[in-house]
């Protein structure tokens, strides 16, 4: 019989589905594990076999445990809020919800496809009211912690996608999602306090067995740095100018003060006769975008205030200015300026002719001219009865003695999470402004607040929902006057920071998730997923989990134990995409070679972590080694275990790869295993079988049935071998050349005739009879003697 791939795959996927034997049993006696994929966005294009790779990848990590004897949590769901279906509704002209319930239906067929044992019944849509509802209630519990709170802000803004973005969803200076430079705009809007978080954020990734180079993303976005705030006064008036330095140390150099433009004191302290100038410098910045003030690079410029400050360690009268590479996002807004010890200071004062007092040298000697900012530490000069100690230490000193006008701090870069979205498809905000009430938060008891379906959601910069009257006016939930509705939505990364959650019960509607069953399966083992969620995804989850954790909602304070990062498929040297016309769809290959094959190759193309180039004609390869299983498996097996060091060792290289993430050198053992196997018995197969199952389901469950197994293969337990067996028994074969020995060569009892003969070969008494002369017949009797005839 040949091997049917199509009929077998779409027999065992039916039984599958039937059965409910992927389907995970809360609070079953068995040990959990919860193995997450990162939930897709439905996209109009459907998935490619770049996408299949993690999937692939996790599925056959889920077998891998459920094999082991876990109960195993295996979900599958949508990301379906946000501005990807929303821009591709709009390009379309399909309406979002219509666009993304459409895409979910092709998702769901190819997902079907993978043959993955994700437990359907908990599937999830973000954007269905018994979703959402909960992610409104989420907003509500940040907001009664004072953790949800609205301010006017200057805003990233893109002005294709007409909606405000995140810090994180700006890439040099770009929109993430259309790439077109982000704008500034001033406007009230909503943030997570994430910032409250930004210490435990960074402790706590020392709990979780993580990729090193996510957590130095994330440690480098929250960005600590530890100094001190200094106070310098105003001379000749009240004002008191507050600057954050990593450098108290070198107080003495701070030779000048800059402001950023957008300073709240700059005005108030400009005297009259630099006034124009002044506000001139303010509107020409202001029109700049931050990441070319931030990148620090070009000309540097600034103009003069006209008043000074005083430098709190020796009085010394210090102009001050306005410079747009002092950001006002930043620490205070404003730096001491120190031009000897800081690149960017140096260059100003070059530029400006201003004065540079040398404070810190390597080795306590005086040093005249500085070519360039010397930015290290060292010992004290120039700094009155500091002077020879080491930087460090005079840098607390300082601090200290300053008393009022100094105290340690710590700065970080994490700015706080704006989640406004002046966008149609997303959760709405659940709030209402009443005259009378103000800011009021909807009760628990009126939620979900509903999108409204019947809308012109074409983005005009303004919430779409602004022209739903039904929707804005609304009665004030405490006054019941008529009041109005924010017309913002949240951020599709809210509806994401707690989905891993919903999984746990996603048919619940009095709670997010029943308390027990959390607990019973949270947190996440094993997520998978790629390194671009490195920042934005994976450190909203942690903070909303901290939250919910404070809040005694959870038990536990980090979602996901272990990440694993998948590495990106390349075709053509690019990164697999839509947008590059390179995707390879998984639809033809599975007609032809089948879903065992495909999910073969996605682990056989490179280490699972690393970038790989997809090879057109790779899935050959695991094809042909399916079919020889089956094969195999056709023909008759012996009764004699003749195999029992290859199968020990297969049994031992597999399962320590899989341990590892190892899944392409696991599959390469499987594969040469099956080249070497002599006359297989029937219990040697079993094993094998049961070792292709995780990798290739199909097949396996199909041929474990043939070999007489009544039970589901993912059922029985995971094979164990015998480390006694692979002790490897040496043994000493005679050599005879046309009958008559010649000699004799050490083997071991695993290797092969071909093996055996190549060493025979090599071995000198032999090699001298045999050179030159034609070898007639190679006649080996298996562990006793090997016998050339020669002419
Ligand atoms: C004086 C000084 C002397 C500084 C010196 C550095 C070296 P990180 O490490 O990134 O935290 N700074 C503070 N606020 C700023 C702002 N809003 N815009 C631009 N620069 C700002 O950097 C902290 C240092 O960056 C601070 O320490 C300050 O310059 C500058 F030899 O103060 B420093
Ligand atoms: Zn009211």
């Amino acid at each position: 019989m040949d091997y049917n791939f199509t009929a077998i795959e779409k027999k065992w996927q039916k039984i599958w589905s039937k059965s409910g034997l992927f389907n995970a049993k809360d609070f079953d006696k068995r040990p959990k594990f919860y193995c997450l994929d990162m939930f897709p966005y439905p996209s109009g294009s459907g998935l490619h076999v770049g996408h299949w790779r993690g999937y692939v990848l996790s599925d056959t990590m889920a077998r891998f445990y459920k094999m082991q004897g876990k109960n195993v949590l295996h979900p599958m769901g949508y990301d379906a809020f946000g501005l990807p279906a929303e821009n591709a509704a709009i390009k379309k002209g399909i309406h979002p919800k219509k666009f993304t319930y459409q895409a979910i239906e092709k998702f769901d067929r190819q997902l079907r496809q993978l043959g993955a044992m994700y437990d359907w019944e908990r599937r999830l849509v973000t954007s269905l009211p018994l979703y959402y509802k909960w992610t409104q209630w989420l907003f509500l519990q940040l907001y009664k912690k004072g953790l949800a709170y609205r301010k006017e802000a200057q805003v990233n803004f893109c002005p294709s996608c007409q909606t405000v973005l995140a810090n994180e969803q700006v890439i040099d200076g770009q929109c993430e999602r259309c790439e077109s430079e982000v704008e500034k705009k001033v406007l009230k809007q909503w943030f997570f306090k994430i910032t409250d978080y930004s210490q435990r954020l960074l402790d706590d990734l020392e709990k979780i067995d993580w990729p090193q180079r996510v957590k130095i993303m994330q440690k480098n976005w929250i960005g600590r740095s530890q100094g001190a705030m200094i106070k310098f006064k105003v001379a000749g008036g009240n004002e008191v100018i507050e600057v954050f330095t990593t450098r108290p140390d070198t107080l003495y150099g701070a030779t000048f003060m800059v402001l950023a433009p957008e300073h709240p004191l700059i005005l108030k302290i400009t005297k009259a006769s630099n006034k124009a100038r002044v506000e001139k410098y303010i509107n020409e910045t202001l029109k700049k975008k931050e990441w070319e003030r931030e990148s620090g690079k070009g000309e540097k410029t600034g103009v003069f205030l006209g008043s000074y400050a005083i430098n709190p360690i020796n009085n010394q009268k210090i102009p001050i200015w306005t410079a747009d590479y002092v950001l006002t996002s930043y620490g205070t807004g404003a730096v001491m300026s120190v031009p000897a010890h800081d690149k960017r200071d140096f260059q100003f004062a070059k530029k400006f002719d201003l004065l540079i007092n040398v404070v810190i040298s390597k080795d306590g000697k005086n040093i005249k001219d500085l070519s360039e900012a010397y930015e290290d530490i060292g010992k004290m000069i120039n700094s009155g009865k500091y002077n020879g100690l080491d930087a460090i230490e005079a840098g607390k000193e300082i601090v200290k003695d300053l008393k009022n006008a100094a105290r340690p701090a710590v700065n970080y870069r994490l700015r706080d999470w704006l989640i406004s979205r002046q966008r149609y498809w997303g959760a709405p905000i659940p709030i209402i402004y009443c005259e009378k009430c103000g800011e009021v938060p909807i009760p628990e008891k009126d939620l979900p607040v509903l999108l409204p379906e019947n809308i012109e959601y074409k983005p005009t910069g303004q919430s779409p929902l602004l022209n739903i009257k039904e929707f804005v006016n609304v009665p004030c939930p405490k006054c019941h006057k008529m009041a109005k509705r924010e017309t913002d939505t949240m951020d599709t990364f809210v509806c994401s920071s707690w989905y891993y959650l919903r999984y746990t019960d996603p048919k619940n509607d009095k709670a997010f998730a029943d308390w027990k069953k959390i607990d019973y399966w949270c947190p996440v083992d094993l997520y998978i997923g790629g390194i671009e969620h490195a920042i934005l995804h994976l450190l909203y989850s942690r903070f909303v989990a901290k939250v919910l954790y404070d809040l005694k909602l959870i038990s536990f304070d980090e979602p996901f134990k272990k990440l694993f990062n998948i590495g990106m498929i390349y075709l053509h040297g690019a990164k697999m995409s839509k947008s590059k016309g390179n995707v390879i769809s998984p639809d033809e290959l599975i007609t032809k070679y089948g879903t065992d094959s495909l999910r073969g190759y996605e682990l056989f193309i490179g280490p699972p972590d690393q970038d790989s180039e997809w090879n057109p004609n790779g899935i050959t390869g695991v094809f042909r080694f399916l079919e020889k299983l089956w094969n195999i498996i056709q023909g008759e097996l012996s009764s004699e275990d003749r195999n029992q060091y290859l199968i020990n060792l297969v049994v031992k290289k597999v399962t320590q790869d899989l341990d590892n993430f190892s899944h392409n050198t696991a599959i390469a053992h499987l594969m040469e295993t099956l080249n070497k196997l002599d006359k297989p018995s029937q219990k040697e197969m079993e094993i094998f079988i049961q070792l292709c199952a995780p990798f290739f389901p199909h097949i396996s469950c199909e041929i474990w049935q043939k070999l007489g197994q009544k039970d589901c293969i993912f059922d029985a337990l995971w094979p164990q071998y015998d480390e006694n067996v692979l002790v490897l028994k040496k043994i000493t074969l005679p050599v005879q050349i046309n009958g008559k020995l010649k000699g004799v060569v050490e083997i071991d009892q695993s290797q092969k005739e071909d093996e055996i003969v190549e060493i025979a070969k090599q071995n000198p008494k032999i090699s001298d009879c045999i050179s030159r002369k034609k070898i007639e017949k190679v006649i080996y009797r298996s562990g006793k003697i090997l016998n050339f005839v020669i002419k």
